[in-house]
């Protein structure tokens, strides 16, 4: 009986002897299985990860601005125009005087690193009363004053609006907005000291215009120029008030340094 016990639990535990080691060669091999998993997820978390990384540093290195500007002056004098031309391409001699703000997003590719896009503010209607409101200049970091050059009443009047403007916005550091003033409808005959262009240069230097530009948004003579000369005096500003703060930091970092170098020699000296 034991024989044959044994006789027949000898193969029996051969066969599971067998098993048992095929089991164990399944398992290592659905564990290599598992690692070679786990590293290819690995791997291309990294490559995820690092395309990421580079998506995120690609973001980075393009600056994207987002800038306020202003459009004001008499009414007529072409604002909606100017804006109309600047953004659309498009020119109607159909004037339509609507009420309330107008917005307009030009975008420029400033550079290869650099995305600017202007939020242009229109007035339709208010220039009537001469001034606007503070919500109005809230946050604005540029502004256009139009006047006609058919007009000269219109010319008087960009005194009032620059003045308007300056008392109701300023740059983080108590300065001006930078502001071009546009001569428009320079398509047609002139009237008054725009036709003597030193003097233009004078007017502007004295009342703290960054230029001046005769604009015609009926022929599309002159407006991407002076969009662009204002663009440039704003991330001009930008870049100042960044360094300003950066220097600022560094000058609170060495202060503190010195504070704490201060307070050690003390401790030292007690
Ligand atoms: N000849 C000429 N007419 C213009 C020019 N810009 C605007 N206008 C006309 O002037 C009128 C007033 O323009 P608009 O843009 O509505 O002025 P806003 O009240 O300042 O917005 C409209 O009839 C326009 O067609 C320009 O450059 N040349
Ligand atoms: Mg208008």
């Amino acid at each position: 009986m034991i024989e044959v016990a044994t006789r027949t639990s000898h193969p029996r535990s051969r066969g599971e002897r067998t098993k048992r080691r095929q089991r164990h060669q399944n398992m290592s091999k659905e564990k290599e299985r598992q690692h070679a998993i786990t590293v290819k997820i690995a791997l291309s978390n990294e490559k995820n990860g690092n395309y990421i990384l580079k998506q995120e540093q690609k973001a980075a290195a393009k600056h994207e601005h987002l800038y306020k500007i202003l459009v004001i002056g008499e009414l007529g004098t072409g604002k909606t125009s100017i804006i109309k031309r600047y953004v659309h391409q498009f020119f109607s001699q159909h004037y339509r005087a609507t009420i309330g703000v107008d917005f307009a997003l030009k975008v420029l590719n400033w550079d290869a690193n650099t995305i600017v896009r202007l939020q242009l503010w229109d007035i339709a209607g208010q220039e009537r009363f001469g001034n606007m409101t503070r919500v109005y200049y809230k946050e604005a970091v540029g502004a256009f004053i139009v006047f006609d050059v058919t007009r000269a009443a219109t010319f008087d009047a960009v005194v009032k609006w620059k003045q308007d403007l300056d008392a109701k916005v300023q740059l983080p550091d108590g300065s001006a907005i930078p502001c071009v003033l546009l001569a428009n409808k320079c398509d047609q005959p002139k009237e008054g000291l725009v036709n003597n262009p030193s003097k233009m240069d004078e007017y502007c230097k004295e009342r703290g215009f960054t230029a001046w530009f005769e604009t015609s948004a009926k022929d599309n003579i002159n407006i991407e120029d002076a969009a662009k000369c204002l663009v440039s005096k704003i991330l001009q500003n930008n870049k100042m008030i960044n360094s300003n703060e950066s220097s600022n930091d560094l000058e609170r970092f060495t202060l503190d340094g010195r504070n704490q170098r201060e307070q050690k020699s003390k401790t030292c000296g007690c």
